[in-house]
């Protein structure tokens, strides 16, 4: 049985928190996309994990962890991560963790390329996160990427990494780049990296009774390549189509695909975002939900819930149960708005779509409800019952609204307990 957890807005969601609580009960989790950019936050006995190309199944004991093709890989970030996280005390996450030899190597170099393809751009900037995630990608669709098995044959690493600077070089000058000092940093991560390289399919095929495989989805719906906000994404698919793809998955095994919803909306770089306040109510929810980038430390822009956005996402990732996160965030506002239907710059409405040219979605304007705030605290609430009614009739709103997915769990706090399962 497969579960797939997904963002369902521009991310941070909190994917992280709930890949960790069902890993507990899964034997395998599995990254499908992106690199390290993303930035997953797990809070659990008191110890804050801050995952970027890690799967977050690797905090539960007994779960095996794979970085899968359809990844981007920055090599001396995937041994850092790993250092910190047995310093945390868990101390066998090298055993647990394992790459797809598919996967592509991320360089120093992208990220050079990443901050001059940045200032290229002048004022229409994506606001990428300079991990080099969009030039790797890039190369891997020019088919001159570098795959993390090539690493281990010295000769063809070598050669296709100088081959990357001097194409660079030819389009940029002189960049302020090493090769070979790149290069002279391989050759220690040779020897190291080969016991976690492996051959996807044999192990999958290993694993293939796991009775439980969990597949953590990285950025979000709003973020991907085909369906987001082009060209303000990132540049995988991060949607369900990506995991399928990126894992071989046998759709027919697949029993849930879990949205991960903000009871708000944040975004963090460039782009259109319908639903953004530029005012004390963005304030506050930043403010209150602590909204800064867990990779770059940006403080993220924020808005309140758009339904037509989480009915488009839910039409092109199919979920079958939503977890509701960040509750405990809207405790103390008076009224709560929720962008119900947009008004396009034709003014027709729109329940639905969202529009593919980023120029219109930035003149829509957004038809709120209001409702209600609760105005107590739900932080740490686990039973549904004891949400106060305005709270559970805020969830109730937001199910009929997007209508055939019920919103199955519900985030009141950071840490693992801090979570409400409904039947
Ligand atoms: P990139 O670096 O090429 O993937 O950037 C392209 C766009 O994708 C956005 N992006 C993200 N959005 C939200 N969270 C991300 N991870 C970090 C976090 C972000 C951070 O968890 O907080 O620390 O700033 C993430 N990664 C990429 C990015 O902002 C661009 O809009
Ligand atoms: P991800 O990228 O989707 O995994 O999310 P991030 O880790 O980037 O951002 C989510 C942030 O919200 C993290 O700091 C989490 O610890 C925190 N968080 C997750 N769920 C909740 C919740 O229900 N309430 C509160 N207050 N914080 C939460
Ligand atoms: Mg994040």
């Amino acid at each position: 049985m497969v579960s797939i957890v997904l963002g369902s807005q521009w991310g941070d969601e909190g994917k992280g928190k709930i890949t960790d609580m069902l890993s507990q009960q899964a034997t395998l989790c599995c990254r499908a996309a992106g690199g390290h950019n993303a930035g997953h936050t797990i809070v659990h006995d008191n110890v804050t994990y801050d995952f970027h190309i890690l799967p977050s199944g690797l905090v539960s004991p007994s779960c095996i962890n794979l970085i899968g093709a359809g990844t981007v890989v920055h090599v001396p970030s995937f041994f850092k991560e790993l250092a910190q996280i047995e310093t945390k005390g868990l101390t066998s996450a090298s055993k647990r963790i394992f790459i797809s030899d598919r996967a592509h190597v991320c360089f120093d170099l992208h990220s050079v390329v990443d901050g001059l393809e940045e200032a290229g751009l002048g004022g229409r900037k994506v606001g990428t996160t300079g991990k080099g995630i969009g030039p790797c990608y890039s190369d891997k669709a020019a088919r001159r990427g570098v795959r993390i098995g090539e690493i281990l044959d010295e000769v063809t690493f070598e050669r296709k990494l100088r081959t990357l600077d001097t194409s660079y070089r030819a389009r940029f000058g002189d960049i302020s780049y090493d090769v070979e000092e790149e290069i002279a940093r391989f050759k220690e991560y040779r020897t190291k990296l080969q016991p976690y390289i492996v051959d996807q399919l044999e192990f999958l095929q290993k694993h293939k009774d796991s009775p439980n495989t969990l597949v953590e989805g990285a950025n979000a719906l709003m973020l991907d390549l085909d369906h987001g906000t082009y060209p303000f994404v990132t540049s995988s698919s991060t949607g369900l189509g990506g995991a399928v793809q990126a894992l071989a998955l046998n759709p027919t095994s697949i029993k849930n695909v879990i949205g991960v919803l903000k009871a708000y909306t944040t975004r963090v770089g460039s782009g259109p975002f319908p639903s953004e306040q530029l005012n004390e109510d963005g304030d506050k929810l930043q403010k209150v939900g602590r909204e800064f980038g867990v990779t770059t430390g940006r403080r993220r822009r924020c808005g309140w819930l758009d339904l037509v956005l989480a009915r488009y996402s839910h039409a092109i990732n199919h979920y079958t149960a939503l977890n509701l996160t960040k509750l405990d965030v809207l405790d103390d506002f008076d009224e709560i708005k929720v962008g119900v239907a947009y008004i396009l710059p034709d003014g027709t409405r729109t329940t639905f779509t969202f529009p593919a040219d980023p120029n219109v979605v930035d003149k829509i304007q957004v038809e709120y409800a209001t409702l209600p705030g609760w105005k107590s605290n739900t932080m740490g609430v686990t039973r549904y019952e004891d949400l106060p009614p305005n709270a559970r009739a805020y969830i109730e709103f937001i199910e009929r609204e997007i209508g055939n997915v019920p919103v199955k769990w519900i985030g009141t706090g950071p840490a693992r307990e801090h979570m409400i399962a409904r039947e």
